[in-house]
């Protein structure tokens, strides 16, 4: 039902159009009204979250007002849409975020002053937004703030999960996983009770003929769950421009199967339904990097994918277009194969539900989908077991079926004859049970598929993907390096370095176009500007040392060298390694005398970042990385020489306190299995240098800043299949100095030596796997010559601000512009005007 105000009474609205605030008078007023009457508090009763709570309803009405007048100048230019569908969002934390990108948070800062807060403490009240894992996660929302920032017109959708990404406690030197239940309080979600969808799962299969003879199938019976949409407005920087994020909840359809058992007096099995219902979106998958097939995970796939793609549906049929101009205004991004499910929906919906022909419907959806990849570890590579979809998603499974059979036949026709290309390429593996390799649904049911780094892109062309390269051409396949938003992660991580750099740049426009950061290498010879850029390095780890203590009681001292690895842990970003290496330095330090300790360079290791639950390997590199820590920072011997620190509960928000606190940080992945890697450009963006492998983005860093300013070491992708075969066939001699670390680790320098025995036989026994020993030495001496860069303090200034000022290719400004023009083909929208639309449709 269309619920449009007719002409005549439309004056009316426009004369009381609401407006935001627009000087500081005008915030205060908002924020004492939102505490006084949406909050029902006072000035008597006002404490730092209800000043957080007021702070974001302030925010939220400016933004609210900006989302409503952006999604009806989309909905009047009919323009084409790009939709990112993502099961993960890792967004952190709203508040700073939006008054930075609406460029008022100086004037919030004054406004909260007077009424007696500290903007800091303020925003330091909002709980994290972790609705991701990590890299991926934080690349969607990075996408998001530039698909804004660049007015494209685009929608997110994701899963509103209950619990995010659990809180990670250290007890005992153990992780401990504690839920995180965050939606308590939450103001930038609008529920929208009346967008709501019911999703359909299991039941069966009904074919039959229609009067004209046609087959036709429906999927009849099972059971349904409702999704709620829950809309989460996006600012754009330095422009008007708000897109939306909608997130699904799921809820029990009231229907009369509930009702009835109620009213039968089974009050406990609708109550029963109710939570199996709602088990859906409770929570997040806490892996990484890996897949586990389970039911759950797929319900929430086909749940989110399904209410996606009917609200999208629904939106195109309103404007009453042919279906095959459905591709020229839906581009539908596929975010890894998570929602995979996805080609083959559309595909339903428009064959069985629509009746249009199998051809013209494959036509449409190959020309709507582009697909991500995001690894090649064959652990996260995602199947689902025939059995499995066929319970849960009967008619989708023969969709399936069919896509592989036409597929196959096509196949078949240009490669007559060749039956194991046939196999290889099936979609359904012939295991036991049976296989739907999500990948290969992917790359068939899209036209293009992207790696996101160089060398990732090369890889999956010449090993994973290799015979659809054969088959598509090279064409299909394309790579879009990633990129960060400069926004959080250089003006709001550290607002000192931007405004310096704005003093360079004459203004803040670098934000819009990183590129314009070359101009603050005319200033690398400047003494007042390296001087600046000196000091705000030192606060910014002065403020990271204080943390420290405060939160680990290890007292740091701020000069030393900080080396920073922060990620999820996991074997192939080797944190073991990094771990061995301060075990060495621990035991040249502890071999040293008295006057040859004088030499050493003092260096605070810092660790961060959370393993999945089920992956022991992970957890004992955590329990390692906190024993050396105990031993290590209490040892007289020692001194300021050597700390380690592991910092609790890695996440967006402690990110931005870290990474511009950083001197070196660790990206030292076994080469060709870090996909891109993100942080490694946030780091060296706030003005920190990188140790790392030639893998991922590190390359192209490589290319952009130069060879002197970043160190790397270890062996290449290329080599890595020989040395793992040398390893299998007992030709590879353990690396001496690693052999050394693992006799003080087994004669229980750390503790119960048992505990690290794992970590341990997988390098000596297990075949090295992530080849630790054979990069050993060369990380070791790669250390050696960055104590010997940073005893340069002048040298060392130089390498980082020149490599700044040539990090603007990885802004993901230029990344959204690839994917715009090279696979959605969509333009930028820009709502030029303060004023609002005239609604004249
Ligand atoms: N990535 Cl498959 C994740 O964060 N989680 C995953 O499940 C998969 C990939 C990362 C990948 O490891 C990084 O190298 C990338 O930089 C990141 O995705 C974004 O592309």
């Amino acid at each position: 039902v269309e619920a449009s105000i007719p002409e005549p009474q439309r004056e009316a609205w426009l004369k009381h159009q609401v407006g935001g605030f627009k000087d500081k008078d005008g915030f205060e007023s908002n924020f004492v009204r939102h505490i006084e009457t949406t909050l029902a508090r006072s000035m008597f009763n006002c404490d730092e979250t209800a000043a957080y709570a007021a702070c974001s309803l302030a925010f939220r009405d400016r933004l609210i007002l900006e989302w409503n007048r952006t999604q009806q100048r989309q909905t009047f230019a009919d323009s084409k849409r790009v939709y990112y569908l993502s099961l993960e969002f890792l967004m952190g934390r709203a508040l700073d975020n939006a008054m930075l990108n609406i460029g008022q948070k100086e004037l919030a800062k004054g406004g909260l002053s007077d009424l007696g807060f500290r903007i800091e403490d303020v925003i330091q009240q909002e709980h994290d937004a972790a609705l991701g894992n990590g890299g991926l996660g934080r690349l969607a929302a990075c996408f998001l703030d530039s698909l804004a920032s660049l007015n494209y017109p685009a929608w997110g959708y994701g899963l509103r999960y209950r619990y995010g990404i659990f809180k990670q406690e250290i007890i005992d030197g153990y992780q401990v996983e504690v839920p995180d239940y965050w939606l308590d309080f939450n103001p930038w979600e609008f529920p929208r009770h009346d967008v709501t969808v019911d999703i359909q799962f299991y039941g069966y299969v009904h074919k039959s003929t229609d009067e004209n003879g046609k087959a036709t199938a429906r999927w009849e019976g099972g059971e349904t769950v409702k999704a709620v949409a829950y809309d989460v407005p996006i600012p754009g920087y330095a422009t008007p421009s708000t897109n939306n994020l909608r997130l699904w909840s799921s809820k029990a359809a009231s229907g009369e199967f509930d009702f009835q058992k109620f009213n039968s007096g089974d009050y406990e099995s609708s109550v029963a339904d109710q939570q199996r219902a709602e088990t859906i979106s409770a929570v997040l998958y806490p892996n990484d990097n890996l897949e586990r097939g389970k039911e759950l995970r797929l319900k929430q796939q086909y749940f989110w994918v399904a209410a996606s793609l009917y609200d999208i549906v629904r939106r195109f049929k309103k404007s009453r277009r042919a279906w095959r101009e459905f591709p020229d205004q839906v581009a539908i991004q596929l975010n890894d194969t998570h929602p995979t499910l996805a080609v083959v929906e559309l595909q339903r919906i428009l064959v069985d539900l629509e009746g249009l022909e199998w051809d013209e419907a494959w036509n449409i959806v190959t020309n709507t989908f582009g697909y991500t990849n995001h690894t090649v570890l064959p652990e996260a590579l995602e199947k689902w077991s025939v059995p499995l979809i066929q319970h849960l998603l009967p008619r989708h499974l023969q969709i399936i079926y069919d896509i592989n059979l036409f597929f196959l036949q096509s196949v078949e026709r240009a490669h007559p004859g060749d039956r194991d290309l046939l196999a290889r390429v099936s979609i359904i593996e012939e295991s036991q049970p049976k296989m739907v390799r999500m990948a290969y649904l992917a790359i068939v049911g899209s036209h293009k598929v992207n790696g996101v780094a160089e060398l990732h892109s090369d890889l999956i062309k010449t090993t994973i993907f290799k015979d659809f390269v054969t088959i598509f051409g090279p064409d299909k396949f394309t790579n879009v390096t990633n990129g960060i938003t400069p926004r959080r992660w250089l003006h709001q991580a550290n607002p000192r370095l931007s405004d310096l750099i704005a003093s360079k740049t004459g203004t803040h426009d670098f934000l819009k176009d990183l590129t314009l950061l070359n101009k603050i290498e005319l200033s690398v010879d400047d003494p007042a500007f390296r001087k600046e850029w000196a000091a705000i390095k030192l606060a910014n780890k002065a403020r990271l040392a204080e943390y420290i203590k405060t939160t680990t009681g290890i007292v740091v001292n701020p000069s030393a060298l900080f080396d920073v690895q922060v990620k999820r842990i996991h074997e192939y970003k080797r944190q073991q390694m990094n771990i061995f290496g301060v075990i060495h330095r621990y035991l040249r330090i502890k071999a040293a005398s008295p006057e040859e300790r004088k030499k050493f360079l003092p260096r605070v290791s810092i660790f961060g970042g959370k393993a999945a639950p089920g992956y022991w390997m992970a957890k004992q590199i955590i329990h390692l990385i906190n024993s050396v820590g105990s031993v290590v920072n209490n040892d007289k011997d020692v001194g300021d020489l050597l700390k380690v620190v592991f910092l609790e509960d890695y996440n967006v928000s402690k990110a931005e306190l870290i990474i511009p606190a950083s001197d070196i940080s660790e990206h030292i992945s076994t080469a060709g299995t870090e996909a891109s890697g993100t942080s490694n450009m946030k780091f060296v963006l706030n003005g920190g240098l990188i140790i790392g492998t030639c893998d991922g983005a590190n390359i192209e860093i490589t290319r952009e800043i130069g060879e002197n300013n970043i160190f790397l070491f270890g062996n290449l992708a290329e080599d890595v299949e020989d040395l793992r075969h040398a390893h299998n066939y007992g030709q590879h001699t353990l690396d001496p100095d690693l052999v050394k670390v693992f006799e003080a680790i087994e004669k229980g320098t750390f503790g119960d030596s048992k505990d690290f025995a794992g970590m341990i036989t997988a390098v000596r026994d297990h075949g090295d796997y992530y080849l630790v020993s054979d990069d050993f030495q060369s990380y070791l001496e790669t250390h050696d010559v960055i104590d010997e860069a940073y005893r340069n303090q002048e040298d060392w200034i130089t390498k980082c601000i020149t490599s700044v000022s040539r990090m603007g290719f990885f802004t993901s400004d230029r990344c959204i512009n690839e994917y715009a023009e090279g696979i959605w083909n969509i333009e930028p929208l820009p709502i030029e005007t303060a004023e609002p639309e005239k609604i004249n449709s």
